[in-house]
């Protein structure tokens, strides 16, 4: 890992926010890839943040400050992440689930799409099947993209997809889901249309779905 790479994932477990973007910057400046530094930098850090409260070196304040330092990096890398094709690809609804406060995958899932043409209507995090629902009427959207991270809020990606059944408007849509805790199997269990380990995959699962190139 260069010197930069390390300064970078040191300082986003420290949640210092001004250096993560200083590095950042750097780390363009010398023509590091971008994929690199979200998976060797920001994504790397935020999996030893995830390590060191599993371990209970760390508690949820640390966590915090270092998701605030990665959002930061992270606005940063986005104008370089997308690939800027800006044909409208579909509309989608995205949100974490009802009782998820996480939304940095979210957001990652949303900056990619974003950048590939689709039409967002991002509802944020702790989002109920009736919102999903409701979003879904009034935006006519094709996809729906639902993160989870707690394995207590994944039941809720099954509740929104009986909402979607419920309300009628199922077959109108497809269902993408995501999250770390997440498993193909898992999502076909659910009556998911699709599973996407990273954001790159949900871009390409979710034209794949659409039939768009
Ligand atoms: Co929390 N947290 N957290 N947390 N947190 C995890 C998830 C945990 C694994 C940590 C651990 O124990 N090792 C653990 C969950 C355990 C479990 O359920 N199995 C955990 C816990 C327990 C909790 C609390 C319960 C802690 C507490 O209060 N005692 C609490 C719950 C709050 C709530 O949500 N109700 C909590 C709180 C928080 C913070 C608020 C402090 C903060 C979130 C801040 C924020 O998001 N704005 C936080 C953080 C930062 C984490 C870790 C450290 C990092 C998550 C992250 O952002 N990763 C996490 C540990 C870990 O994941 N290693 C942890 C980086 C991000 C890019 O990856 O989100 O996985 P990820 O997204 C990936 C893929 O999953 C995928 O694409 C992205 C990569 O390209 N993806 C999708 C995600 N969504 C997708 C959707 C798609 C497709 C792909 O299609 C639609």
């Amino acid at each position: 890992m260069s010197d930069t790479l390390s300064t970078l994932f040191d300082a986003v477990i420290r949640g210092d926010k001004a250096t993560v973007e200083g590095e950042v910057q750097k780390a363009l400046d010398s023509g590091e890839a971008p994929q690199i530094i979200l998976n060797q930098g920001l994504i790397a850090a935020m999996t030893e943040v995830g390590d060191r409260f599993e371990r209970q070196e760390f508690f949820v304040p640390e966590m915090l400050i270092a998701a605030r330092a990665m959002q930061s990096g992270l606005q940063l890398l986005k104008p370089h992440l997308v690939d800027g094709d800006i044909s409208a690809a579909g509309k989608v609804v995205a949100g974490t689930v009802r009782g998820d406060m996480h939304d940095i995958g979210k957001n990652l899932v949303v900056m990619m799409m974003e950048g590939a043409g689709f039409e967002i209507n991002d509802l944020g995090t702790d989002v109920g099947p009736d919102q999903f629902v409701e979003a879904v009427k009034d935006s006519q959207a094709d996809i729906v993209a639902m993160s989870a991270l707690l394995t207590t809020t994944m039941p809720n990606m099954r509740a929104t997809i009986v909402a979607l059944e419920e309300a009628g408007i199922r077959d109108r849509v497809k269902v993408l889901v995501g999250g770390a805790p997440l498993t193909s199997e898992y999502a076909s269990e659910i009556g998911a249309d699709g599973y996407a380990a990273d954001a790159s995959r949900a871009v390409k699962l979710a034209k794949e779905l659409l039939g768009v190139s």
